[in-house]
Order: structure tokens, then C-alpha cells, then sequence
């Protein structure tokens, strides 16, 4: 990117963090709010699930879509973690200027310097609503785990659910433990505009892998939820551990979660299934951003 679209980003995203919010999702008070509930919202959803792919490449679009309204009309970006593997701190990607600020300090973990160092979070932890800084806490021996070998594993498998989960449990997972935004929190960590970095390298290994073979842009596959009755959950020891971390959805965050079936008719995840951001932008499904040079979204990732 530019120095100027850099500016030009952070100072949308800075905008969409003090604009009202625009839906009626529990607890929203901000734009950046809006976009941290669809990921809550969502997150029993969207995690180790044959979903994860395609619903984080649809939020990608949907903040993009949001800092236009901030003013921001440039490329979207993307972290290349394999360049800072193992000494994360010292990125340029945390440049107090033209970056996301670098590490969170004090008891709370909040920023402490950059362009959201005065920032107010109002979604999370886990299923709550409550104000928040925006936190992290660098583990710079875990981020070497996001390092070139750990992509490139990522790239290796020839079945889409393999690819997923190589990419889910290796550098994505690594990369949240080594940053611990929002508190480490996966229901929330999308409250931090740095989120949207990291995932950025999970859509463009996608988009990497799926380049490996004309077939793999209609692969597709999974369970499209985590499923307490089978024990299928994100973390080990099942549903109700994870629930010991982060909670459950408040019943109001349950009855507005979406049919995890939506479009599939089923339990496994298909072309048909259909991704919503509750009205921010219109529903599409799985087929419709499959290909990131598709009519839908149309962008390419430059190396
Ligand atoms: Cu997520």
C-alpha cells in the first residue's frame, strides 16, 4: 500500500470506530461495532467449520465495504506474517503512523500508542457487550510459528476440508495466540482493526491454494457448525469447556444467530449456503464468493 491509502485506511477505520452503529445487533454502539457483532453473532458458526473460509472471505468484503463509507477506496490488505515470524513486535506493521500501534500495555493489555490508542470496543468479551480498549499482548516465540514452512503446509493438501484444517489449526491459530487480540478472545477478536490483517493472509492462502486447481474453486465441504451433540467444537474437551472461556450466547444472540443449514438443507456445508451480515450488505452464498476474481467480489491478491 501507499503511504497515503495507509493513512487513508486508518483514518476510515478510526472514523467507522466513532460513527454510530446502523443495526440493531446486541449491544452496538459504534459502525466498528456493527462489524465486531457480525463475527460474534456468528462465531459457533465460523470456526473449524467447513464455514470458516468462506464466512471470514465475506467479512473481509463486508469491512471493506464499510471503510467506503469512511472514505477509504483503496485496496484492501493483508499481512505477510512469514516476513515477521518469530519477531512480530518489531513489523512495520505496528508503526505508530502509518500501522495498527504496537503491543498493549498495563493490566488490561490496552494499545498504547497508534491511531486506535483511544479507542472504545463495545463488543465482548466472548458473549457479552461491554467497553473495551483494544488489547493485545505479542508472543513473539508463537509467531515464529506463522513463519514460510507453517504457509506452506497450509498449501500441501489436495481436499478442501484438509486445506482447511491446515490452515485453521496452523498459522491462523498461531498467529491469534502470538497477537492475543480483544484478550485472546476468538469470539471477539475481530474488534481489533488488526484482525483484519491476519485475516487477509488466511483468504490469500485460500486463494493460493484454490490457484492450485481449476476444480478447487468449486471445492467445498464440512460441517457447517460446531455441534455440541456430536462434541464437534473449536477447542479440545468439547463445547462446554470452550463455553468455561468464553461463555454462551445470551438467549437474544442465539435467536438471532442464523440457521447454520441456511441454503446446505443439511449438515455439511455446500456451494448453496448462505452467508448474511444481517442486512449490512445483502445475503450471498458460498458459490458467489468462491472466486475472488469473480464478478462478486473481483480483487487479487498481490504477492
Ligand atoms: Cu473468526
Amino acid at each position: 500500500m501507499t503511504d497515503a491509502d495507509k493513512a487513508s485506511y486508518l483514518k476510515a477505520t478510526q472514523c467507522l470506530l466513532s460513527s454510530p452503529a446502523k443495526t440493531k445487533l446486541p449491544g452496538v454502539k459504534t459502525r466498528w461495532d456493527d462489524l465486531a457483532s457480525l463475527h460474534q453473532l456468528h462465531a459457533l458458526q465460523i470456526h473449524s467449520t467447513g464455514t470458516f473460509l468462506p464466512f471470514h472471505r465475506y467479512f473481509l468484503h463486508v469491512h471493506g465495504s464499510l471503510l467506503k463509507e469512511c472514505g477509504y477506496n483503496g485496496p484492501l490488505s493483508y499481512w505477510n506474517e512469514t516476513l515477521d515470524a518469530g519477531h512480530f513486535s518489531t513489523s512495520v506493521v505496528f508503526d505508530p503512523v502509518l500501522g495498527f500501534g504496537g503491543n498493549g500495555k498495563g493490566t488490561k493489555n490496552c494499545v498504547a500508542d497508534g491511531p486506535f490508542v483511544n479507542a472504545t470496543v463495545n463488543i465482548g468479551p466472548g458473549f457479552t457487550t461491554q467497553p473495551r480498549c483494544v488489547n493485545r499482548k505479542f508472543n513473539d516465540g508463537l509467531s515464529a510459528l506463522t513463519g514460510k514452512s507453517y504457509v506452506d503446509n497450509a498449501l500441501k493438501p489436495t481436499a478442501y476440508w484438509e486445506a482447511q484444517d491446515a490452515i485453521y489449526s496452523g498459522f491462523h491459530l498461531f498467529g491469534h495466540a502470538a497477537l492475543a487480540m480483544m484478550d485472546g478472545d476468538s469470539i471477539t477478536s475481530a474488534g481489533d482493526p488488526l484482525f483484519m490483517l491476519h485475516h487477509g493472509l488466511v483468504d490469500k492462502v485460500w486463494a493460493d491454494w484454490q490457484a492450485g486447481s481449476p476444480s478447487r474453486l468449486s471445492e467445498i465441504g464440512g460441517p457447517n457448525a460446531q455441534d455440541p451433540a456430536t462434541g464437534f467444537t473449536e477447542f479440545p474437551g468439547g463445547i462446554e469447556e470452550e463455553a468455561k472461556m468464553w461463555g454462551k450466547p445470551t438467549p437474544e444472540m442465539a435467536a438471532l444467530a442464523p440457521n447454520p443449514q441456511s441454503g446446505d438443507g443439511g449438515p455439511t456445508t455446500t456451494l448453496n449456503h448462505v452467508l448474511t451480515s444481517f442486512g449490512i450488505l445483502p445475503d450471498v452464498t458460498i458459490a458467489d464468493i468462491m472466486d475472488t476474481k469473480g464478478s462478486y467480489l473481483c480483487y487479487v491478491y498481490a504477492v
